[in-house]
């Protein structure tokens, strides 16, 4: 049962009338958080009430990785609470986590007493109680609420979330409104518990606690107002970079920043305690939003291979296998052709680089998720519909690109689906560490025991094409 709606058709059922999707229902866009979900609330004699469970979850960091996490109400991040400028909320906190916690409302002008720090602004919520916190909200941004209790532990697990306070009049239309949480992890190989005692060496970093390719997609029409609102109470900085746009910061959790003071941008930096708005206008394509520190968009498998770049290692790593087993050094021309090894990581892992794109492995992990701009992307219909529909990389397909607008070899131009079949018969598979194997049948190296991959056809050397 949706309270949030019921309550809000009821304040405006004299403003409007019908059923209308959410998105046109509300007096603002509805933030969508990707992956995530937004708190539903009661209205208590002019009150907003939220509800808030702190409490021990399952969390599927990425596809088939499940953790053992700590969240509000069965998430990381909890979902986001939305209201507007002068509301009056309470917000319900229940503990069920096995030590006390409280919650600090991130950024936000209130009582000295509502501000929820454990021991210094309240006593701790001990396990299996209930505290009401109250206030009036006397501002509007993107603010975050995480527990302010063992807070190396409890934020180290999950324990963070969006607190959105719409302005009492926007001042100008967004069409899609997203929010992200930047988190980093240590997850140790084969693990599922994350250790919240690391201070540097992380290895799992998240948008709203999922490493590509568990991140969905942010979708939009070309010529869209588009926001996206980052959110950071970890440990590392993350400097956010789009591909394709140019966007400008507006706003922060201390307000609004005003338009004199704004400037282009094509990456932005997030520290721990910080949010940042930014504002762009979408144009067409499939565009990277990542972190830009090299690490942060990859996955755990540990970053401490032996450097084999430039090494002939023919023969070696299998000699060496039979002596360590599992022994694997970096690929000696890079790791791009460890891609499409299908090599097995330790248990509940993810591979280090994943993901499938119209053109091949994306190779990508971590902190990485796809900006899908494209003339069919349906109407924003609201953020259940969104996170109902949206929920991996290849949702709505992939960018139709204009013919003659792929990067190719010379004079081919063409996108694959408009290139003609080579029409030489037999795939031939070969071993990604060892290019003399070549064989006609799948199966394994005889040297190495990987598996073998497909060789990539040639290019533009079929008879068809050339005759152009
Ligand atoms: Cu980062």
């Amino acid at each position: 049962m949706n309270f949030r709606n019921i309550s809000l058709t009821i304040i405006f059922s004299s403003l409007l009338a019908g059923a209308a999707p959410e998105g046109s229902r509300l007096p603002y866009t509805p933030v969508i958080t990707p992956n995530g979900s937004t708190l539903d609330f009661t209205m208590d004699k002019g009150v907003k009430v939220f509800r808030l469970t702190a409490e021990v979850i399952k969390h599927e960091i990425g596809p088939g990785m499940i953790i053992n996490a700590w969240g509000y109400n069965g998430g990381t991040p909890g979902p986001t609470i939305e209201a507007i400028e002068g509301d009056r909320v309470r917000i319900l906190v229940t503990n069920k986590l096995p030590e006390p916690t409280s919650v600090h409302w991130h950024g936000m002008l209130l009582p000295s007493g509502m501000d929820g720090v454990s021991g210094l602004s309240q006593r701790g919520i001990q396990p299996g109680e209930t505290f009401a916190y109250e206030f009036t909200l006397k501002q509007h941004g993107t603010l975050m609420y995480h527990s302010h209790g063992d807070e190396m532990v409890q934020m180290g697990m999950g324990t963070m979330g969006f607190f959105i306070i719409h302005p009492k009049k926007a001042t100008h239309k967004i069409d899609r409104d997203y929010a992200l949480f930047l988190n980093e992890w240590f997850i140790p190989p084969g693990a599922a518990t994350p250790n919240p005692s690391i201070m540097t060496d992380f290895n799992t970093f998240t948008f709203n606690s999922k490493a590509f390719p568990g991140t969905a997609p942010i979708l939009a029409r070309p010529g869209e107002r588009i926001r996206i609102r980052l959110g950071n109470v970890g440990q590392e900085d993350h400097p956010i970079h789009i591909h394709g746009h140019q966007f400008k910061v507006v706003a922060t959790d201390g307000g609004d920043i005003p338009p004199a003071a704004q400037y282009s941008e094509t990456t932005v930096l997030v520290a721990p305690g910080q949010t940042r708005d930014f504002e762009f206008t979408a144009t067409a394509g499939d565009w990277p939003l990542h972190c830009h520190r090299r690490h942060h968009p990859m996955n755990a498998m540990g970053h401490d291979f032996p450097n084999m770049i430039g090494v002939s290692q023919d023969g070696i790593e299998s000699k060496i296998r039979d002596k360590v087993p599992g022994y694997m050094a970096m690929g000696e021309k890079g790791m791009d052709e460890m891609q499409g090894m299908g090599m097995q990581g330790p248990e509940n892992t993810l591979p280090m680089m994943a993901g499938d794109g119209p053109f091949g492995p994306i190779g990508m992990g971590g902190m990485f998720t796809i900006v899908k701009v494209h003339d069919d992307i349906p109407k924003f219909t609201g953020t259940a519909d969104y996170n109902a529909k949206v929920k991996s990389p290849d949702a709505f397909g992939w960018y139709k690109n204009p013919p003659g607008t792929i990067a190719d070899t010379v004079g081919a131009g063409l996108s694959p689906a408009q290139r003609p079949v080579p029409d030489s018969g037999e795939t031939i598979y070969t071993c990604p560490m060892h290019p003399e194997v070549k064989q006609t049948k799948p199966g394994n190296c005889p040297k190495c025991g990987m598996k073998l991959v497909p060789m990539e056809k040639e290019k533009g050397g079929n008879k068809t094409h050339e005759h152009h």
